[in-house]
């Protein structure tokens, strides 16, 4: 009926109203200020935080060291049994799995090793290879990952933790909240919460790609804890122990996640 050019009614004019259009730029720009103000008044407050006291972890400021534990009691609280890491087919896995990390493994003097199981802080026993590997062993790949930022699918095959325990009959000492273990010369260290310790695919390992360790890689024994990062797989385990505090961490010092966990 009319010849009434259809714009002047269609939703679209709403767009040019002049009026509109200002307050919406107001509106906008000021919650662009509010929350530049906010992430740099969070950023100050952050830089400006005390750094955590020298303990078992060291080097992050408070409120990050708040947000990491609190991170950690999750994980902590949720590791089960059920719960598994992704294995993958061992023809998967790489034939020579990278190495990273010598501190404590620098000495290729191996001969009389023994793995020395702290019972009580008077009771110290010790286990050659052989009596280790007399246990069943378990093997399996998986994708073992650095927190440099690689990871690799590698096969390793050994005696869960979790058997060795019960084989020797370490259970009061299970009941510890963590198993402390570090390298003869105690220069590399690393701390591990029981349920993570006895969790299934945990292993005293001896042997990777289907042959013993390398030195390298830690022989003759070393921690392979699939549900952690590479920093808690200890190699060549000297000394093993139990507590019920924190036991000392190398790269927990030196500023990273106590747990670790994946
Ligand atoms: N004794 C010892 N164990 C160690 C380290 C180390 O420096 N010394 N480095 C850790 C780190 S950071 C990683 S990623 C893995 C690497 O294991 P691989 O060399 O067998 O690949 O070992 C872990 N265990
Ligand atoms: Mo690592």
């Amino acid at each position: 009926m009319s010849d009434k050019p259809e714009m002047q009614s269609s939703p679209n004019t709403e767009l040019y109203d002049a009026k509109k259009v200002s307050r919406r730029t107001f509106i906008s720009s000021l919650t662009f200020v509010a929350g530049a103000t906010l992430a740099y008044w969070g950023w100050d407050a952050l830089y400006d935080a005390a750094k955590e006291p020298t303990g078992a972890t060291a080097g992050a400021r408070k409120p990050l060291r708040r947000v990491l534990n609190a991170n950690g009691e999750l994980f902590e609280n949720n590791v089960s049994a059920e719960q598994l890491s992704r294995t993958y087919p061992k023809a998967m896995a790489v034939k020579r799995p990278r190495v990273n990390g010598d501190v404590g493994i620098t000495d290729k003097e191996l001969a009389g090793w023994k793995l020395k199981v702290a019972k009580s802080v008077s009771e110290t026993f010790e286990f050659t290879l052989d009596e280790i590997k007399k246990l069943p062993k378990t093997e399996f790949a998986f994708e073992f990952k650095c927190v440099e930022g690689w990871s690799q699918v590698s096969h390793w095959g050994g005696v869960k933790f979790s058997d060795f325990v019960r084989h020797y009959g370490l259970h009061e000492q299970a009941k510890m909240q963590y198993v402390g273990l570090r390298t003869p010369d105690e220069k590399y260290y690393v701390g591990i919460d029981m349920p993570s310790a006895m969790h299934p695919q945990t292993l005293l390992c001896y042997e990777v790609s289907g042959q013993p360790l390398s030195p390298d890689h830690g022989a003759p024994l070393r921690l392979i804890i699939p549900t952690k990062y590479g920093i808690k797989n200890l190699k060549r385990i000297g000394t093993l122990f139990f507590s019920n505090e924190r036991p000392p961490d190398y790269w927990a010092e030196r500023g990273y996640d106590y747990f670790s966990g994946l």
